[in-house]
């Protein structure tokens, strides 16, 4: 899954995208590069990143997704509000990546019809305050149950099981030991038998552990997707798609043999 930002203020490539025209040019460069499905958000999502209104988030996403009608992977729309998932689904998105895992009023429901697919991602907290010292008894068990629920919430919505992926929200509410600890724990989601999407690409704990800002954090974060892969992940939410293709063609010929 490559990450388009159409954001003036994303941890990761904030201002890049921002503009429709080098949005869209960016989508299909992803395409270009294996990118399997490509993932456009219009409102970040890092610590204490401004909130948008409805109106200035389909501003930005609506004419982006005009321009990838014609795109040949499927396009995901990162938001969490209903009415944004509603006109993503009308201007033909087919996957919702819902960090808030369609907690917001009336977002089942504008998952629900559509015949697209969703993403849960576990957030703990809000952006606003979710880094200020997040706590967890246990990080895998308390995310595994707060999945494992919205999945039934998901489905007893009319989301049919096929369709949705689970996010244990890397760096959403956690510091780098729970992210660690999930990563390597990832089996654990197994039992909940939807695919697990990882997004570790660019994030801060990756800085936390070379030191490095995120521009620099190329190496660290294709070490990451490989672990995440090896542990079971199957989609990966990435900005470099070329090269964790190359990472990935590598795991690809050793698990073949
Ligand atoms: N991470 C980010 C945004 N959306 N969605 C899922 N499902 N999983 C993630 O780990 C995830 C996500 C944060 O990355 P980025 O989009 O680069 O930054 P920002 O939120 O600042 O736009």
């Amino acid at each position: 899954m490559g990450v388009v930002n159409v954001t003036p203020d994303s941890f990761s490539d904030g201002g890049r995208f921002l503009d429709p025209t080098a949005a869209i040019a960016h989508a299909y460069q992803l395409i270009e590069e294996g990118a399997d499905l490509v993932d456009v958000g219009a409102e970040s999502s890092r610590p204490g990143a401004a909130v948008v209104t409805v109106h200035e988030e389909l501003r930005r996403l609506l004419p982006v997704l005009q321009g990838l009608r014609d795109a040949t992977v499927p396009v995901s729309v990162d938001t969490i509000k209903p009415e944004v998932m509603r006109a993503a689904l009308a201007e033909g998105a087919s996957m919702i990546n819902a960090i808030n895992a369609l907690r917001a009023p009336g977002a089942l429901a504008a998952v629900a019809g559509a015949d697209a697919a969703v993403c849960l991602m576990h957030m703990h907290g809000t952006p606003d305050s979710m880094q200020q010292h997040p706590r967890y008894d246990d990080v895998v068990a308390e995310v595994k149950a707060f999945l494992q629920e919205r999945v039934r919430a998901a489905r007893d919505a009319g989301i049919a099981p096929e369709r949705i992926a689970i996010d244990p929200g890397f760096g959403f509410g956690k510091t780098l030991e729970h992210n660690l600890e999930l990563l390597r724990h990832l089996r654990a989601f197994d039992a909940l038998g939807a695919p697990l999407l990882a997004g570790w690409s660019r994030k801060s704990s990756l800085g936390k552990l070379t030191g490095k800002p995120a521009g620099d954090r190329l190496a660290a974060s294709i070490a990451a997707a490989l672990i995440a892969a090896q542990n079971g992940a199957r989609i990966l939410r990435v900005h470099d798609v070329a090269a964790t293709r190359d990472a990935l063609s590598v795991l690809a010929a050793v698990e073949k043999t």
